[in-house]
């Protein structure tokens, strides 16, 4: 479905005169207001191919209707949102759900959508049919070298895939890691890993990044072979400067600090991007910002205190993505919550002072320091983020317009309610 540019600015000039009110209040106090405004605007997240449908929990699925059954309607679903949000425009494929093959086509649909592609994303953690050897007991860290193997040459094929479309990056989450000690030999298991991905590393083209995830836990709960975000540098930083660690907001123990994670890793020039989610307990995929939106706000206060030169939009280099499931929510809704999420998050952090942060630091000066954090962390942004939204020609309240709209029975209409996605 193509959103027709009328709806947006009807529903743009309905909520107008209270989006002027909102927006003057809050940017009178603000020095470089076009600034910030500019950098909102630049910012984009990637929605990922598996998220456009209803996921499930292990306990069974409860799908949705209207949900995008080929390539091409998940692309259009990206449109649609990028259409209310300008702000998502690109899309991150899992191989082998959603194979392009016509990539030729598939390259068309989304340039007449404005969408690019970000990662692409293997998948060694299931069987598919046909395939040679299981991956019961993982993939790139097994102690077959032949299934090792089967996995290398996925991978490749899934580069040749993200090739032929245009993508730069490829991503590795791997479920391998073992549920009982003894299960494993955690050094050979490692040494495994690392040498299937600089097999992998090698077929990477010369403008192209590995990004390597990590998880703590599951699906094995004793070890997982790339648990965290060390042993992810330590491989990255091994396999070259072309590897990359990436940080999924929801794999790390409860309480682990993030922000800190992701300073370090930008001091030492390893990090890769993200997958942002956000989770109460673990890998829990729940809409970004819906449970810790301080720590949210946090880790953009380390991105933009470490990037200061570079600015923090695609330019950066930076993967920036949702990894997001949803059991009970309209997928794009919650996407589209996601992505505002997110931006809120920027915006607050855009607002810190970083000169008078940095003379609190240094004079030790803790109350200082915390004030200056969370003035900026406790101002209402939100007209920031839906002027910007504004001025790249997007809907003031992409939400709001998703559901006055009846967008859902239109996508029902046209694919019937037993249309169901692929993904987790
Ligand atoms: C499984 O935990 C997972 O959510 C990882 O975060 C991957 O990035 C994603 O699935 C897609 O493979
Ligand atoms: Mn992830
Ligand atoms: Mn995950």
């Amino acid at each position: 479905m193509i959103l027709d540019k009328k709806i947006i600015d009807q529903h743009n000039n309905q909520l107008k005169d209270k989006h002027k009110r909102a927006f003057d209040y809050v940017s009178g106090d603000i020095a470089q207001v076009d600034e910030i405004l500019d950098k909102l605007q630049k910012f984009q997240i990637a929605i990922p191919s598996w998220a456009l449908g209803t996921g499930g929990t292990r306990f069974g699925r409860f799908s949705g209707a209207g949900e995008p059954g080929t390539l091409e309607q998940k692309l259009e679903d990206v449109g649609l949102l990028h259409a209310l949000n300008r702000s998502s425009g690109a899309i991150s494929l899992h191989i082998p759900w959603d194979i392009p093959s016509d990539a030729e086509k598939i390259k068309a649909l989304a340039s007449s959508l404005d969408i690019g592609f970000d990662a692409v994303n293997s998948n060694t953690f299931q069987d598919q049919a046909g395939q040679e050897h299981s991956y019961k007991f993982g993939s790139l860290h097994h102690v077959d070298p032949k299934v090792r193997q089967q996995a290398v040459d996925h991978n490749i094929e899934v580069i040749n895939y993200g090739k032929a479309v245009g993508s730069k990056a490829l991503t590795v989450w791997l479920a391998d890691g073992s549920s009982f000690p003894g299960q494993l030999n955690f050094r050979e298991a490692f040494q495994n890993t690392l040498s299937s991905l600089s097999e992998i590393y090698k077929h990477l083209p010369e403008d192209w990044k590995l990004f390597v995830e990590y998880k703590a836990f599951e699906p094995y709960f004793y070890s997982m072979t790339i648990g965290d975000w060390g042993q992810s540098l330590l491989l990255a930083n091994k396999l070259g400067p072309k590897a990359y660690t990436l940080v999924d907001l929801g794999h790390h123990l409860p309480n682990a600090n993030i922000e800190q994670i992701v300073s370090l890793l930008l001091m030492e020039g390893k990090l890769g991007g993200f997958h942002f989610n956000d989770s109460k307990y673990a890998d829990d995929d729940l809409t970004a910002g819906s449970i810790k939106p301080y720590q949210l706000f946090l880790i953009f206060n380390e991105l933009i205190d470490g990037m200061d030169v570079k600015g923090i939009d695609h330019a950066s280099g930076l993967g920036w993505m949702i990894d997001a499931s949803h059991n009970l929510k309209d997928p794009l809704v919650d996407l589209l919550q996601s992505v505002e999420a997110i931006k809120i998050a920027y915006a607050q952090a855009l607002l810190v002072d970083r000169k008078a942060l940095k003379q609190a630091q240094q004079a030790n000066d803790i109350v200082k320091a915390q004030e200056i954090l969370q003035d900026a962390f406790r101002t209402d942004v939100r007209p920031l983020v839906a002027e910007a939204r504004l001025r790249s020609g997007a809907a003031l309240n992409p939400v709001q317009l998703f559901n006055e709209g009846n967008l859902r029975s239109k996508l029902i209409e046209e694919r019937g309610v037993n249309s169901v996605a692929t993904g987790l």
